[in-house]
């Protein structure tokens, strides 16, 4: 197809609830929404980056700068038959993988759309509802925890994490786990501690965890070999992974159990694919992350989480427990069962409101040939 036009948006997303982690609070995203145009088709994708640097070193304007100066330049009038011929046109550009995937995730529901599929479909999905679960964040008590945590599960999610920094770590996990003593239980540390902080992992040893999400710093490998050998609870990383070679070597070192992946941190489902096939050749389970999306990442994330290797329920929630009102139609729902239905219509399989849209956008900006 040929690329005849793009857009980007810089959408700015208030939260239905601040969002508190060891990286701060968070009361809104600000992500940016790219639209492909090719061949009479439509193609949505979400670059899900933040206003601030805390997660990723990327940011909202870093990708709109990656994207306008560089990756759109490079695809913009240019006849591509696969995603893969558009990924090696901007493959000159070293990291930046949020920037990145927002523009291949859009290129793939043009090709799914183009050939009448769900993107779950074209990416190999084999799934009809995924088992979903909800990211809490640190909470002003533990009693307040176990109050959040109860309502998501009456809500029916499968599974229960919680985020924990120095000083809101144990307390949490012995209050939620004494109340619940067999549900579906991890924690996300986002980087927040340090190897010599063993002695509080080796405590968490002793609640039947199922994993402890990215304990150590957002760019090592090697120290998590280390923390792994210490413990029972499988590590599972997060923000060290940007790359099917980053999540070999850590397999590799041993340095994790489990691997979470988001299309955003490594460039897109392609890479996303590459990883989800080589820890399901090793019997690594994988679960799907989430930066907060809009219904449009959200519907990529569902149809790459239908994959068979996504065998733990992932941080997929209701659009209503991220926004008051979501951008895209039917809104993402999660059933008594804690599933989430996967879209079987063409591409992304759900629908952009434009007026939505248009509401949340703080800056537009246009490329044609
Ligand atoms: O570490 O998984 C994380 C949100 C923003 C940045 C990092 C993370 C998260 C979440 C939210 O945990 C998960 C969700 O989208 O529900
Ligand atoms: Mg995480």
């Amino acid at each position: 197809m040929r690329i005849e036009r793009i857009e980007l948006r810089h959408v700015k997303l208030v939260l239905v609830a601040p969002f508190v982690t060891s990286m701060g609070v968070e009361t809104d995203e600000e992500h940016i929404i790219v639209r492909v145009d090719a061949d009479g088709v439509t193609g949505w994708g979400e670059s899900v980056v933040e206003g601030t640097p805390f997660y990723s070193y990327e940011t909202t304007e870093t990708a709109w700068h990656i994207l306008r100066d560089f990756l759109i330049p490079a695809v913009l009038g240019k006849e591509i038959s696969s995603v893969a011929d558009a990924i090696a046109l901007g493959a000159r550009v070293r990291g930046h993988m949020m920037a990145k995937a927002g523009l291949e995730s859009a290129l793939w529901d043009a090709f799914a759309k183009a050939q009448g599929v769900s993107l779950s479909r074209l990416l190999g999905g084999t799934r009809e509802r995924i088992d979903v679960g909800v990211s809490i964040g640190i909470q002003p008590s533990p009693a307040d925890l176990v109050k959040k945590v109860t309502g998501y599960l009456e809500e029916g999610y499968r599974r229960i994490k919680i985020k924990i920094a120095p000083g809101s770590d144990l307390e949490y996990v012995r209050a939620v786990r004494r109340e619940y003593p067999d549900i579906l239980f991890q924690v996300d540390a986002n980087s927040a501690y340090e190897l010599g902080d063993v002695e509080i992992f080796r405590a968490m040893d002793g609640y039947g965890l199922l994993l402890i999400e990215q304990p150590l710093s957002h760019d090592d490998i090697y120290d998590h070999s280390k923390l792994q050998r210490e413990l029972k609870t499988p590590i599972c990383l997060d923000e060290s992974i940007h790359s099917v070679a980053d999540a070999r070597a850590a397999l590799e070192l041993k340095s994790c159990r489990v691997i979470n992946i988001k299309p955003g941190r490594v460039g897109g489902f392609t890479e996303s694919r590459l990883i989800h096939d080589l820890c399901a050749s090793q019997h690594i389970p994988v679960w799907h992350g989430g930066m907060l999306e809009s219904g449009i990442g959200r519907a990529g994330n569902v149809a790459l989480a239908s994959l068979p290797n996504f065998t733990l329920p992932g941080d997929i929630s209701a659009s209503k427990r991220y926004y008051r009102q979501d951008i895209v139609e039917p809104a993402f729902e999660v059933a008594r069962d804690g599933t989430m239905a996967v879209p079987t219509g063409p591409g992304i399989g759900v629908q952009v409101v434009p007026e939505r849209l248009e509401k949340v956008t703080v800056r537009r900006q246009e490329f044609c040939v």
